[in-house]
């Protein structure tokens, strides 16, 4: 995929065709021309990296956002207190860790299609969160194995996680997602492979952080093939880490990436804000065309 550049915007890939940093950019004060090249760029390179973004805010990180696409509500069933309602804040002191590999949202039907996460605070060092490419990882199991996975759905289901928030909430009421206030977190199937509705490209869709179960194979099968894929796309090079600096903002396309937080840090603070894009439904390569 060929990615035209303004040349303002200075791309630095960290890899063969996995994650790049962007230098030379105010995410306050974009042109159309680099809204179009950071989307384009996105979806290429799946993870990028925003240094000396020290300036934003969270109304400017939702600004931005919706610049970008749809913003979302920060969470389906998570109470934002007192940020925004489109602001996801991830607080260590509040038990906010995500030190499982997962895709954000994939619970839902719709799950966010990007993410934009901001360094609110850091820990004086720690707390590196790493990517996995889900896409480079489909690519490279062996043809039988692909074709296998290919006519697999899977079951996600967001109640370990977050069923503990959703019935803390006021009468249950989750947030409005998909134009809905979210009641229940009804498990959801989706493809095992998921074809990235812009690259055409076909990437495992299955993570440990909500991912419950393959359907219609027996548990054992369903543990096994799931071991199986998790171990394959969390291989060494299949993944970026992203050391944090301050002002440092983070975007990745959820279609084609899983991601991990390290909870490394003891009880020194790290406050993480995120932002969601809205997303289609996942679509499999049966239903491709
Ligand atoms: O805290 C982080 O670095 C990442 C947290 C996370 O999983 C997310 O923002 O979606
Ligand atoms: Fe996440």
């Amino acid at each position: 995929m060929t990615v035209t550049t303004p040349p303002q915007l200075r791309l630095t890939p960290l890899g063969p065709g996995f994650g790049a940093e962007i230098d030379g950019i105010d995410l306050a004060r974009l042109t159309d021309e680099e809204v179009q090249a950071l989307r384009e760029t996105l979806v290429a390179y799946k993870v990028l990296f925003v240094r000396g973004q020290d300036g934003l805010d969270d109304a400017a990180q939702i600004e931005f956002g919706r610049r970008l696409g749809e913003v979302t509500a920060g969470h389906p069933v998570h109470d934002s207190g007192d940020v925004a309602p489109e602001v996801y804040a991830l607080d260590s002191q509040d038990g906010g860790f995500s030190d499982v590999w997962h895709t954000d949202v994939t619970f839902v039907r719709r799950p966010p299609a990007i993410s934009i996460l901001r360094a609110v605070v850091l820990p004086p060092n720690g707390g590196d969160t790493t990517w996995a490419d889900s896409q480079l990882a489909y690519e490279s199991l062996s043809p039988g194995l692909r074709a296998y996975v290919d006519t697999l759905t899977a079951v996600h289901d967001g109640n370990r996680e977050f069923g503990y928030y959703l019935a803390q909430r006021r009468q249950g009421r989750g947030n409005v997602w998909d134009g809905e206030v979210v009641t229940a977190l009804t498990p959801v199937e989706h493809p095992v492979v998921r074809v990235h509705p812009e690259s055409g490209r076909k990437g495992l869709f299955v993570n440990p952080g909500f991912t419950s179960h393959i359907a219609d194979v027996s548990e054992y099968e369903s543990r096994g093939l799931l071991d199986i894929l998790y171990a394959h796309l969390t291989k060494p090079e299949h993944l970026v880490r992203h050391r944090w600096r301050p002002g440092d903002v983070a975007l990745w396309d959820n279609r084609s990436t899983a991601h991990y937080a390290n909870r490394d840090y003891g009880d020194r603070h790290r406050v993480m804000h995120r932002i969601t894009l809205r997303g289609d439904e996942p679509v499999g390569p049966r239903e491709s065309p």
